[in-house]
């Protein structure tokens, strides 16, 4: 698993474990020292020969690595499009037949609320972040039909212990739904290339994941419970790009962008 030290990266480093003879567990960032049945290898996926490293020897990849949120290009450009290439050319070179790939609502972030889209709608990023995970997709689609690495995609919502807010209460993928979607994403068999929503069994849901039936995920939680506490916030203004487009906040230029 890459990106083990980020937020959902913390998450799954306990939760992986059973299902894996060994865990190899890499970031950028430190990490703490390998427990039982695990592999701590410090990568940059910016650099290919440390990314070649790491991959010699696995099985499949969770690709939870890179940058995670709206930043200007330059930034995004090192870890989310040459590291997600880089993880990729490795995985061809050293035969790995499986890889999940954390990708992004992002993707499909400037369509409106309310609209409900599936994954054969098409891309519409709302910012750097998003078109890094549109271009990861696309790679690893290149990657299945040229090489038959298979990959599951997955666009997931907000993955927090909580439903912060009222867009939340939309998108929010609780942890013990994320982990099964990744377990379902790793030993399904014949995924090919599938584009699936990480998102719980809300009330509401922009979200159509009639395309990947065939992953056998089946959300146990949902929402409602934040739903009180997301409510008594003030909404945000109705022409407030922030309320009008499914990413949310992230359709507004960052603070970064003149
Ligand atoms: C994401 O892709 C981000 O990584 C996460 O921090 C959240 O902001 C999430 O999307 C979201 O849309 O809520």
């Amino acid at each position: 698993m890459t990106g083990a030290g980020g937020n959902l990266g913390k998450v799954l480093r306990t939760r992986l474990r059973p299902y894996a003879d060994t865990l190899r567990l890499s970031d950028v960032r430190p990490l703490d020292p390998a427990g039982p049945g695990e592999e701590v290898i410090p990568c940059d996926l910016a650099d290919a020969r440390a990314v070649d490293a790491l991959v010699d020897g696995v099985d499949a990849i969770v690709h939870m690595g890179g940058v995670s949120v709206e930043r200007p290009f330059e930034e995004i450009l090192p870890a989310n499009i040459q590291g997600v290439y880089n993880l990729y050319e490795s995985a061809r070179r050293h035969g790995v037949k499986r890889v999940v790939f954390a990708s992004s609502n992002h993707v499909t972030g400037f369509y409106r609320q309310g609209q409900v889209i599936d994954a054969d709608a098409p891309v519409r990023p709302d910012g750097y972040y998003g078109i890094s995970k549109a271009f990861g997709e696309n790679l690893s689609r290149f990657y299945y039909d040229r090489y038959g690495i298979e990959t599951v995609c997955l666009r997931i919502g907000s993955s927090f212990p909580e439903a912060q807010d009222r867009r939340m209460l939309i998108t929010w993928l609780s942890y013990d739904d994320l982990t099964r979607l990744i377990a379902q994403s790793l030993f399904t068999p014949n995924v090919g290339h599938t584009i699936v929503y990480g998102v719980s069994a809300n009330r509401e849901s922009w979200w159509d994941n009639s395309r990947a039936t065939h992953l056998g995920y089946a959300p146990q939680d949902n929402s409602e419970p934040f739903r009180a506490k997301a409510e008594a916030q003030p909404p945000l203004a109705p022409d407030d790009p922030a309320a009008r487009y499914q990413g949310g906040a992230f359709v507004k230029a960052g603070p970064f962008e003149s």
